[in-house]
């Protein structure tokens, strides 16, 4: 604070008992505001002087007060548009061409100045005196030069009419206060261990604590936008009743996330291409012996109803551990526990969110791994209808309303539909997710019962979130480049606002 403004005011108090800030603002020719700032900060230097709050109302022009005492009132101007032979009350009206010659025609028909003249067919407007003093102007103007005792009546119309407001302004009464003094000593601000030493602090004047400052924002985690679209999935999928299934398990043998799910040995995503097998360990050993067994002849030879594949199925292709490739592998764990359970098969709802891995190449929209989001409804006599009206409600929760299907095909699910819906943030139709029925050669051999059918679907994380925080690179959303503010000042999600 340029101290010259608060030596000021006390230099201006020494010689005065009582003065308003406003006054002082016009004396110093200061802003009002820079008064009360400086008064401020003399405050904070104990009581040199006393403040008493006052109000005061002014009467100020509008935006329309300000257009009327330019160019005259707008009764003025209606009354200027008459002709002197008369004219029509519609003609007159356009011809002022301003939006307020009605209220003008009105005003000018009440301070006498036109009429209407009905003898005429049509009834015509005519003037009613040669001439008007547009007072309406001229005590505008007076307003507008710091006249202030207008008589109330007219401050009332002249308000409900729009063209005056009120403003009430706060100011201060100085005086001297029992501290005052005209200069300010310096604040202190800290208590050194020298000042205790020195018994120095019971002459210096100290800073008030002002305890309703904020203080330094404490430095604390942010959820990265993934997590917090994963929260919004995991509330969706718990209000539905499902339960999550435990996903900690990155490394799996192709057993459970290949050949459990009835897909072939051959299937091109099992090769190195796509997927990424593990060196160390390379192999798995422990498997439900029987039900590899039951797997391994239903790819080979079939049976529950199916051909199978007939091929020549190797237990060293099954061993062969991997990143799995979709949270799918987990689902198949858990349906087979589902069906071997004590107590038997129950019906269940499971979801999971977790990283999957592919060995895919690499651009904008694909990483080599990503968040699968997945649900899985077991229960007797499910039907695509079923599947179909599940994912209505679910991504209804995501604000997602418009939805189409698509065929499409699964190794481990028949039918299957790729699920599409309309964004309206977007505007355009997008690919939401994949779905399906699991073929019985997947779910018999686990021992489900044959009236027992499983809908399923899957999306992934990573798309609904770049979607929700606008961000087109996935490189800008995971990974080294992510810029930290991105994560900090990223606002909570609601999916199910666009
Ligand atoms: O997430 C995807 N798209 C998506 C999802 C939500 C969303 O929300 C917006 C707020 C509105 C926006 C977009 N997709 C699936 C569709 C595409 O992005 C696709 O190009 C990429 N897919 C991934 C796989 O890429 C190879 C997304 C990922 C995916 C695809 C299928 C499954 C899971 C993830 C599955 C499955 C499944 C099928 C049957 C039974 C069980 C699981």
């Amino acid at each position: 604070m340029s101290t010259e403004l608060t030596e000021r005011i006390l230099q201006h108090l020494d010689n005065t008992d009582k003065v308003d800030t406003l006054d002082l603002a016009t004396l110093f020719a200061v802003d009002h505001q820079k008064i009360v700032g400086a008064l401020k900060s003399i405050q904070a230097h104990g009581e040199l002087v006393t403040a008493t709050t006052v109000t005061h109302k002014s009467l100020e022009l509008t935006e329309e007060g300000r257009h009327v005492a330019l160019s005259g009132s707008h009764e003025a101007a209606v009354y200027a548009n008459v002709p002197e032979g008369g004219i029509e009350q519609q003609v007159l009206l356009q011809v002022s061409g301003n939006p307020n010659a009605k209220v003008g025609f009105s005003k000018a028909m009440a301070n006498g100045w036109i009429l209407v003249d009905k003898s005429e067919k049509p009834p015509l407007v005519k003037r009613k005196v040669p001439t008007i003093v547009d007072t309406v102007m001229e005590l505008l103007n007076q307003v507008a030069q710091g006249k202030t005792d207008l008589p109330a009546n007219t401050v009332a119309d002249f308000k409900k009419r729009k063209l005056l407001q009120e403003t009430t302004i706060k100011s201060f009464v100085l005086s001297k206060g029992p501290e005052f003094a005209t200069t300010l000593t310096k604040l202190e601000t800290d208590l050194t261990v020298e000042m205790l030493a020195n018994g120095l602090w019971q002459q210096l004047k100290f800073k008030s604590y002002n305890f309703d400052a904020l203080g330094a924002p404490p430095t604390r985690g942010h959820l990265h936008p993934l997590l917090k679209v994963r929260t919004e999935f995991r509330q969706i999928f718990l209000e539905m009743g499902f339960s999550e299934m435990p996903t900690n398990n990155y490394v799996e043998s192709s057993f459970w996330n290949f050949d459990a799910l009835f897909q072939p040995q051959q299937h091109p995503a099992r090769d190195a291409h796509d997927t990424f097998f593990i060196n160390h360990p390379a192999k798995s050993h422990k498997f439900p012996q029987e039900y590899l067994e039951r797997v391994k002849s239903v790819h080979s030879k079939g049976g529950y109803g199916s051909m199978g594949y007939g091929y020549d199925w190797k237990i060293e292709e099954a061993q062969k551990n991997l990143l799995r490739t979709h949270t799918t592998a987990v689902s198949a764990r858990m349906l087979f526990k589902l069906a071997n359970q004590e107590g038997g098969f129950k019906p269940a709802k499971y979801f999971s969110i977790d990283k999957v891995f592919r060995n895919e190449t690499l651009d904008a929209t694909h990483l080599a791994e990503f968040h699968q989001v997945e649900g899985v409804i077991a229960d007797v006599g499910l039907t695509l209808g079923d599947l179909i009206g599940t994912l209505y409600e679910f991504f209804r929760k995501l604000g997602i309303t418009q939805l189409e299907f698509k065929p499409a095909y699964n190794p481990y699910t028949e039918p299957s539909m790729e699920i599409f819906c309309y964004h309206p943030g977007l505007a355009k139709w997008i690919e939401v997710g994949n779905s399906g029925v699991f073929r019985p050669e997947m779910l018999l051999p686990m021992g489900l019962p044959e009236n027992v059918n499983v809908i399923a679907w899957g999306l992934s994380l990573e798309r609904p979130t770049m979607i929700k925080y606008g961000i087109n690179n996935i490189r800008d959303l995971v990974g080294p480049k992510v810029d930290l503010k991105m994560v900090e000042d990223g606002p909570i999600c609601r999916l199910d606002h666009a």
